[in-house]
């Protein structure tokens, strides 16, 4: 064992009380992710199958069994409409048959099948990812969209529900747990102004016009895989997957994809919109959603595409004001460096908004 941060012999015996069925040689921390702990892990036989390890934040998802029910659900689902089910995760049950672990320190873990010779992007470079990305996440919708949706449990309650967002954000704010709302006065006035505008989407829902569906609510480019020559593989992080509203997966994947800069950038001057990319993917991703969306949702799109980094910066505010409690973060003060990325971007759209919007109208119309 080698390249890892937990005690060796520690991560060995969790290795062991999975059913993998290959010698495994090394554990590498692996991905970018904020929330849970990844680890490749690297099989003897180079010609063979790796695995990926993941430790399950349980202070962030309250309920694992709940989740990986989910998890199981969804993923039989997607493989019996999937041609021989590829481009599905493939869970890697324990020898004692359950489809985690959990260990003596009460931490929770589970093994995916690796898939090899794959990329996740942190920031998109072509029209072909861009393209590639709308069409995995919308297909990703239109394979779920027969589902029942009361089989699928709510994993994390209120994940996008800007109200519930915006009342922790104010009590961060009235408990000022770590003295540090003073020095975020400009930031916090950047989201009270904009709080009533960006309710739009929930009360759409709450009146009834548009439909709860199973959404992946976590479509950050970084969770679909690419091979080679930037084909999608496989829509990953499904933990998330839950009843929601088609609009916040196309925001958070808009989020992702037309900055030009990361979804952290220190200067803000660098971050842009990247429109051919925008249009790229809203090709893609209406190419696939066009068998089930309604015209209510299609106007609803490019209202996720604002709400969605506005609500990230609600939550990257809260959590900076909580401490850093939540995301992982590499240094001090990353969570207002998020939250300030998030504005600047937040800032960007909302000067191009028609524009963009138009794009949407005029893809949808060439799928009529
Ligand atoms: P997090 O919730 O922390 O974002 P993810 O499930 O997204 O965790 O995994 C983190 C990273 O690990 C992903 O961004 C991706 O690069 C990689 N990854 C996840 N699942 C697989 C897989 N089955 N095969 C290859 N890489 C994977
Ligand atoms: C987290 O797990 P990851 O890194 O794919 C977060 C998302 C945020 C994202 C911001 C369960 O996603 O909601 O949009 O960070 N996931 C959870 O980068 O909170
Ligand atoms: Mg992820």
């Amino acid at each position: 064992m080698d390249h890892i941060s937990l005690p060796g012999e520690k991560i060995s015996r969790i290795i062991s009380a999975f059913d993998i069925p290959a010698e495994i040689t090394s554990a590498s921390p692996f991905g970018s992710g904020h929330i849970n702990d990844t680890y490749r892990l690297t099989n003897e036989d180079l010609l063979g199958d790796d695995y990926l390890l993941q430790r399950i934040n349980h202070h962030v998802f309250r309920d694992v069994p709940l989740l990986m029910n989910n998890l199981d659900i969804v993923t039989r689902h997607l493989k019996e409409k999937v041609a021989s089910g590829k481009n599905v995760l493939t869970l890697i049950g324990t020898k004692a048959g359950k489809p985690y672990l959990q260990d003596e320190d009460g931490n929770y873990w589970r093994v995916f099948v690796f898939l090899k010779d794959t990329k996740s992007y942190d920031l998109v470079t072509s029209e072909k990812q861009a393209y590639e990305g709308g069409k995995a996440f919308g297909s990703f919708q239109a394979l779920l969209s027969d589902l029942d949706i009361h089989l699928i449990k709510y994993t994390i309650p209120d994940f996008h529900n800007i109200e519930f967002r915006l009342n922790n954000f104010e009590k961060a704010i009235a408990s000022d747990s770590c003295n540090r709302a003073s020095s975020v006065e400009p930031e916090i006035a950047f989201i009270r102004q904009r709080a009533k505008a960006m309710s739009e989407i929930l009360e759409m829902g709450k009146a009834g016009f548009l439909p709860l569906r199973i959404v992946h609510n976590d479509t950050k480019f970084n969770n679909v895989l690419l091979d080679s020559h930037d084909n999608a593989q496989c829509v990953i992080d499904l933990d998330t997957v839950m009843p929601g509203f088609a609009a916040y997966d196309f925001g958070d994947s808009v989020r992702t994809i037309i900055n030009t800069a990361a979804e952290d950038e220190a200067d803000t001057i660098r971050i842009g919109l990247n429109v051919p990319l925008f249009a790229a993917y809203t090709r893609g991703y209406l190419q696939e959603a066009q068998t089930f969306l309604t015209q209510a949702e299609v106007d609803s799109l490019i209202k996720g595409a604002l709400l969605l980094p506005f609500i990230q910066s609600v939550r990257f505010l809260t959590d900076y004001l909580e401490g850093d409690v939540y995301f992982k973060i590499h240094s001090p003060g990353h969570n207002l460096q998020r939250t300030r990325a998030q504005h600047a971007l937040v800032v960007k759209l909302e000067e191009n908004l028609a524009a963009l919007e138009g794009i949407i109208f005029e893809t949808w119309q060439q799928y009529q």
